[in-house]
């Protein structure tokens, strides 16, 4: 594949669109994106369906990505790029890999959707128990927001109390009990609180200092018995990277066995992505429920809550807490998330996932320093988290004591480069099982270039 291709003409669709894509004439300085966007603008709210997208806290135009392969995305210029979102994590082997496009094609060609049961849904729920221990009886839902929103119901309904534990920072989806002090695009946008969230609801979350078990301790000695849940990515992931420290995740298990209540860990974002057993395992920690998304969809929307049998019992049609999806344990989408998992299953499939991700923030922080640029950089299975800071930052706080405009300039500096990472500084980044070391050269000779023009 060529660096780049001829670009699709400004005026047509990209590939796959209902008009013909017809190269542009090189050096035809309209760029698609920009088209795209400005016609995208006339009927999607800033043009995107989903906010981060939009490029608003780097500035600058959103690239239209007409298709992926492997480690690479390519725009609607022609352009190409090496990809470090990933589909902000779902694609973990890659994009369009052979193995997960044919189930797709073949679990597609028998039909889409039938709003009954499924062989494939009882195999992919089999899959997920199998790899996760903490998980007795398991509910397939369309997304990660309907994992916690339906986790935080059931958890609700389980106890009879209404309060919940969340962290400054973390984020887990659009529900509206879990946009309060957020992360991901509602912290990148300074709107961690979301406008709409009636009081009544709002007031019901408790929200709390990452890693500090001690704030943790003096919420539950005020109000335990009237805490239902607590949920908590168990490596934060949408306030940049952020590591649980010694102590934290063992220590909310042991106050909410304290005061019985239910640990749901939130990992859309870390299930098979920092471990095969996810951050449970690779800590060692039991919740009491865990919610799931990306990876086990392997880029098509699939979501799941899971956990203790007595709590998972509550949910209908077996008990009184309500929960249900149309298109939930979909077979064309389970079909992508069985072939994904599949792939993760491959022998050393983690350690080179973790040693990508490694060489990546190591070479990262090996350029920075060449360049007298004060910059850090971490690695946690398949994610990575770069920060221009003196160090890795252990906390919200820290995590926005870092220096946001440099991060923008580095992050132009790099997609113009071909590099293409998340477009805020308060995400994390991804690698797959497709980056391999051509990439990761490219990429570290695109950061040395952009370092020394930050200095
Ligand atoms: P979705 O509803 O977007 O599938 O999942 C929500 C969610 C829940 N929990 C965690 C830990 C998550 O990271 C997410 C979604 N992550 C963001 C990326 N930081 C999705 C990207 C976006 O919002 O466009």
């Amino acid at each position: 594949m060529s660096a780049a291709e001829p670009p699709q003409s400004a005026n047509s669709a990209p590939s796959g669109g209902s008009e013909a894509a017809k190269p542009r004439a090189w050096g035809d300085h309209t760029s698609a994106n920009e088209a795209l966007f400005a016609r995208a603008q006339r009927s999607i709210p800033a043009g995107v369906n989903s906010p981060v997208r939009a490029f608003r806290s780097v500035g600058g135009t959103p690239r239209f990505i007409v298709r992926g392969e492997g480690p690479y995305i390519f725009d609607a210029d022609g352009r190409r790029y090496i990809d470090y979102v990933c589909s902000w994590g779902p694609a973990i082997a890659g994009h369009a890999h052979p193995a997960v496009v044919s189930a797709v094609q073949s679990a597609a060609a028998s039909g889409l959707s039938f709003g009954a049961p499924t062989r494939q849904e009882v195999e992919l729920a089999e899959a997920l128990i199998a790899r996760l221990p903490s998980l007795e009886l398991v509910r397939l839902v369309s997304s990660g927001t309907e994992a916690t929103m339906s986790a935080l119901r059931l958890a609700r309904g389980y106890t009879g109390r209404s309060k919940i534990v969340k962290f400054e920072g973390c984020y887990h989806g659009h529900g509206d009990s879990l946009l309060v002090k957020a992360g991901s695009g509602a912290l990148t946008f300074g709107q961690p609180s979301s406008a709409g969230v009636p009081a009544a609801i709002a007031n019901e979350t408790i929200v709390l200092p990452y890693n500090d078990l001690a704030a943790v301790q003096e919420a539950f000695a005020a109000d335990g018995d009237a805490i239902a849940a607590v949920i908590v990515e168990p490596v934060a992931g949408n306030m940049n990277l952020v590591l649980p420290q010694p102590g934290f995740l063992e220590g909310l298990r042991s106050v909410c066995d304290r005061w019985a209540a239910v640990l749901i860990f939130d990992e859309v974002m870390t299930g098979f992505r920092v471990h095969p057993r996810g951050a449970q395992g690779r800590y060692a920690i039991t919740p009491d429920l865990t919610t799931l998304g990306k990876v086990i969809g392997g880029g098509m929307p699939v979501g799941a809550f899971g956990g203790k049998r007595a709590i998972m019992e509550q949910i209908a049609p077996l008990g009184p807490v309500y929960q249900a999806g149309t298109l939930s344990g979909n077979p064309v989408a389970v079909a992508a998330g069985l072939a994904t998992l599949a792939l993760t299953e491959a022998p050393g499939f983690y350690d080179a996932l973790e040693g990508t991700a490694r060489s990546l923030a190591d070479g990262l922080v090996e350029a920075a320093k060449r360049h007298n640029v004060v910059f850090a950089a971490q690695a946690l299975g398949g994610m990575f988290g770069i920060y221009f800071a003196s160090a890795v930052p252990k906390s919200y706080d820290e995590v926005m004591a870092c220096d946001k405009t440099r991060f923008n300039h580095f992050f132009h500096a790099m997609l113009d480069a071909g590099i293409y990472l998340a477009p805020s500084a308060y995400e994390a980044g991804f690698v797959s099982s497709a980056h391999g070391d051509a990439e990761i050269d490219e990429t570290l000779a695109a950061a040395d270039r952009a370092f020394a023009a930050l200095r």
